[in-house]
């Protein structure tokens, strides 16, 4: 134990001396001519587009935002688990239903990993997925309209972690606990964790017309903490990857306690078998409370229903669908090459990277060469589904991607830098410095059987002097590299929002095809919408009082409304009757707790206005939408009760 602390040490120390040398070498050479050339592979020409687009999760921000490729520059930022001010997002009342969960209204989260749906193991372009990692949730963004559109949480999990990769047709999105703990949840001491705690892998399944979620299954384990995951694909296609730590099932992590074991897991499920199983009636329901929340574009409304129970196996009663591939050092990244034959373990206290064989692995299972079963599930043997190892690659790897021309990149946060490699030959082709700390590095399609190896973003943790210092916070800091020839080339730094973690990116086509532009008016079915100008109106309910408004360039109607008392409780349901690409109106009623909306030609939108003060009040359009935007406005009187 004492090794493994000491052993930390010195990789932090290697790690100071790593960067500072890094930092000596780019302030050397022919920085001009190094530049310009850089310069013009990044630059996209006023009116001109970008290649690809780069979805990178928002991290702490709850959010994910949307980049263009090469040119760093940020497009949008999508609000997914946290309320989002610009757009109204989880303000309005359409759209608060979306960030309901068992634990009640939770407004902000924590997200991790996007990854889009494949079709034979391509890239569709129809849908992003990334995870909720606090309050364990799975949201689907809808790559047409660019918004959330459903939100399932995951009950039994927690710190939703190893989510949310799809399998090659996206027959699942999967989602795996971090922290294992009391299933179902119950008040028990911390320190009786061990064989207690368990940890969930959940199958959600996705329609493969309309998308919608549905937890299929989800897979009781031991109280292990599971990190990441990746989907098999191409001869593994049907089985699914998670790397393990604590398999000591410690209750403090502590370092002396989560290191003691030389080796971890990379725990690998044959879901197809599962599936089969479930499918005979296999599996308990177990009680569970969840909720699944749905925004329905037609109605621009979310609906929020809450479940109350989930399908759940145990894997020793399933034999042959899950194994454990022993793997040195605490892995992090799970990843497996396009082809689906290795399965690399980033042990993220180690020098070196591990890479299984599945063929090999297979071959095992098929022989029953098993190292025991310890925790009730065949262990298989190190030696055993080893295909190699890549010798002190660098420090500290956390994560891999594919060029899809035989290469991978591994990220190393200790030593700061990518480090390309072959998969066969499993030796180093280059190594560049990462400013500073790079976390995970996404290639377009590099987590798909047909990757487009043409550039690598590197996400840094650690900004320091990337950028003009702005208090004690700077965004983080991706780096753009070149990747199409031998040698990694650098090419931009920019700064992206909130802490990404995995980014997903797509070329820029897929998408643009069938990015829808408006709204139609006439298939709105919102409940509370008005299609007709000569609708709008106010109507009375007790102390409610519904205002049915519409908006066009430039006024709303009505403007001036009065019979409104202190202690109403009013609501403006208001229709962007544009028909335009790109014309939305805002509302902002002075007071309001919610103070604002921003409705797309076409949607409808609500805000309530309790007002408290007597008074004549003015709203207004907040986005300057024409020549007359400044006579967007009305008045609001209010009577005392
Ligand atoms: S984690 Cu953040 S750097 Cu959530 Cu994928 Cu490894
Ligand atoms: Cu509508 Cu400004």
């Amino acid at each position: 134990m004492k090794n493994s602390i000491l052993y930390i040490f010195s990789l932090i120390i290697s790690a100071s001396f790593f960067s500072c040398n890094n930092s000596e070498n780019s302030k050397n050479g022919d920085r001009g001519a190094l530049a310009s050339s850089a310069a013009e592979k990044v630059y996209v020409a006023p009116g001109e587009h970008d290649d690809f687009y780069a979805f990178i999760s928002g991290g702490y921000s709850g959010n994910l935002t949307v980049y263009g490729l090469p040119s760093g520059r940020m497009f949008k930022e999508i609000p997914v688990f946290s309320q989002f001010p610009t757009s109204g997002y989880g303000y309005s009342e359409e759209t608060k239903p979306m960030l309901n969960t068992s634990h009640g209204f939770i407004p902000w989260d924590d997200s991790h990993h996007p990854d889009i749906s494949q079709t034979e193991g391509k890239l569709d372009g129809r849908w992003i997925f990334i995870n909720g990692n606090n309050t364990p949730r799975i949201a689907k963004i809808d790559l047409k309209t660019f918004e959330t559109t459903e939100i399932i949480e995951v009950p039994n999990s927690a710190g939703n972690h190893s989510s949310s990769f799809v399998t090659e047709n996206t027959e699942y999105v999967v989602a795996g606990t971090r922290f294992s703990v009391p299933v179902p949840q119950q008040d028990m001491p911390i320190n009786e964790y061990k064989g207690k705690f368990k940890g969930t892998l959940s199958f959600i399944s996705v329609a493969p017309e309309t998308g919608r979620m549905n937890i299929k299954f989800q897979l009781i384990m031991p109280g292990f903490d599971y990190d990441l995951s990746h989907p098999g694909r191409g001869k593994s296609h049907g089985w699914f990857f998670f790397t393990t730590y604590n398999t000591e099932e410690a209750n403090t992590l502590l370092e002396v306690n989560a290191s003691q074991n030389d080796k971890d897991f990379i725990a690998a499920v044959n879901w197809k078998k599962i599936e089969e199983y479930v499918n005979n009636g296999g599996g308990k329901m177990m009680p569970a409370e969840y909720a699944h929340n749905v925004y329905d574009d037609h109605t621009h409304t979310a609906t929020s229903t809450m479940k109350k129970e989930v399908l759940t196996v145990d894997p020793t009663e399933v034999p042959g669908a899950v194994f454990l591939l022993p793997t040195p050092k605490s892995p992090h990244g799970c990843d497996v090459d396009p082809s689906g034959e290795y399965i690399i373990g980033n042990g993220k206290l180690s020098a070196d990277l591990t890479i299984h064989s599945f063929t090999k692995m297979i071959d095992a299972i098929e022989n029953k060469r098993f190292d025991g079963d310890a925790y009730g599930i065949p262990i298989l043997k190190f030696e055993d589904v080893l295909a190699g190892t890549v010798k002190q690659a660098g420090l500290g790897p956390l994560h891999t991607e594919f060029d899809g021309k035989g290469n991978a990149y591994t990220t190393f946060f200790i030593s700061s830098e990518l480090v390309k490699w072959n998969v066969e030959t499993q030796e180093v082709i280059d190594r560049q410095p990462n400013y500073y700390s790079v976390g995970h590095v996404m290639i377009p399609g590099g987590n798909s059987a047909h990757p487009f190896g043409k550039y690598a973003v590197s996400m840094n943790k650690i900004t320091k002097d990337r950028y003009l210092p702005t208090g004690p916070e700077l965004e983080h800091s991706a780096q753009l590299f070149d990747i199409s020839g031998d040698k990694m080339e650098l090419l931009l730094d920019f700064p992206t929002h909130g802490e990404p973690h995995y980014a997903a990116g797509i070329p820029a086509e897929i998408i643009k095809e069938n990015s829808q532009k408006i709204y139609k008016l006439a298939e709105n079915k919102h409940e509370y919408a008005t299609i007709a100008n000569g609708d709008a109106r106010v109507e009375r309910d007790g102390n409610e009082v519904h205002v049915y408004m519409t908006m066009i360039r430039s006024h709303f109607t009505p403007d001036n409304i009065e019979g409104i008392k202190v202690g109403d409780k009013v609501y403006f349901h208001i229709t962007n009757h544009e028909q335009d690409f790109d014309v939305p109106h805002g509302f902002a009623m002075i007071g309001a707790n919610n103070a604002e909306l921003l409705i797309m030609p076409g949607q409808t939108k609500t805000l309530t206005w309790e007002p408290k003060k007597v008074g004549v009040w003015p709203f207004y359009c907040t986005d300057f939408c024409s020549a007359l935007h400044q006579e967007m406005q009305g008045y609001i009187r209010v009577s005392p009760k």
